[in-house]
């Protein structure tokens, strides 16, 4: 088991590997981190999505372009491979289960924060319907129904793609009013997804799974009460 002091430096190399475009350090640190006892999903967040967030702030500062942040996500998937195993068998699975159609809104290809809420619903044992990115707003309807999904989740990166949500939410209700849906992604908070007239909102992979829960629950109990 790795000191909070080691932990920290390895939560340290692997947001560096991600920053600086590093692959195989990514990897390389990734398997340390299993190695030496990490909690693997504290290295996703800690490690490897920070190191993300920081790229995005040499691209605000104009250090870093488009082809960097490329480089910088081929690095943050090169470690996921290694610590997503880890992280599925670390038995989070949640006390319900349901179903899920998730996606990025069309306009929008930022896919890296949803593929992490997909691997957190999958550890949970959720059935995951990706659509992927930058999807047009009536597959989320069509997608829905065909699987019957008690869950529609909705992410957006950008405050230009965001306002295709309420759009979305309005199309997804009127073919199916019992939905639940939640948003989520940089751009969104609690207000902007009640001003929508979504259901949920969460602001991490970590917590989309319980905020999902928490709307499946509340569907079920009405079901019961009618
Ligand atoms: Co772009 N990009 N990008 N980009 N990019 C942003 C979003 C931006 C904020 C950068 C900036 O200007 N500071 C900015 C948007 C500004 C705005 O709001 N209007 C921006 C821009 C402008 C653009 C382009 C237009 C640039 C250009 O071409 N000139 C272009 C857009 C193209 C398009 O979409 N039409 C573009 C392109 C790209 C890349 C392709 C290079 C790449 C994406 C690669 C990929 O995703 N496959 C990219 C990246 C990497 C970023 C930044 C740097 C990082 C995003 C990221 O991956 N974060 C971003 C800056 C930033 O966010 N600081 C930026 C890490 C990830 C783990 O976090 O996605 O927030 P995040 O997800 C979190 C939570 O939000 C939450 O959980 C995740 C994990 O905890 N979450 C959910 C997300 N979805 C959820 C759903 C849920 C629940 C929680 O329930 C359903």
């Amino acid at each position: 088991m790795a000191t909070e002091e080691r932990t920290k430096e390895i939560l340290g190399e692997l947001k560096k590997a991600v920053y600086d475009f590093e692959e195989d350090d990514s990897v390389k640190w990734a398997k340390t981190a299993l190695d030496e006892g990490v909690d693997p999903f504290v290295a996703t967040m800690d490690g490897l999505a920070s190191g993300m967030i920081e790229a995005g702030e040499a691209y605000n500062r104009k250090e870093y372009f488009v082809p960097e942040l490329l480089m910088c996500a081929d690095a943050l998937y090169a470690g996921l491979d290694i610590l997503k195993p880890a992280i599925e068998a670390s038995g989070r699975v949640a006390e319900v289960k349901g179903s899920i159609v998730l996606g990025v809104v069309e306009g929008d290809v930022h896919d890296i924060g949803k593929n992490l809420v997909k691997m957190m619903f999958e550890v949970a044992g959720w059935n995951v319907y990706d659509l992927g990115k930058d999807v047009p707003l009536d597959k989320f309807v069509e997608e829905q129904l065909r699987t019957d999904s008690d869950v529609v989740g909705l992410s957006a990166l950008m405050t230009t793609s965001m306002l295709a949500m309420p759009v979305a939410i309005e199309k997804i209700r009127a073919k199916n009013p019992k939905v639940r849906i939640i948003l989520g992604g940089a751009p969104i908070n609690p207000e902007v997804a009640e001003k929508y007239g979504a259901d949920g909102y969460a602001k991490t992979a970590g917590t989309a799974v319980d905020e999902a829960i928490r709307l499946l629950k509340m569907l079920k109990e009405e079901e019961l009460g009618k």
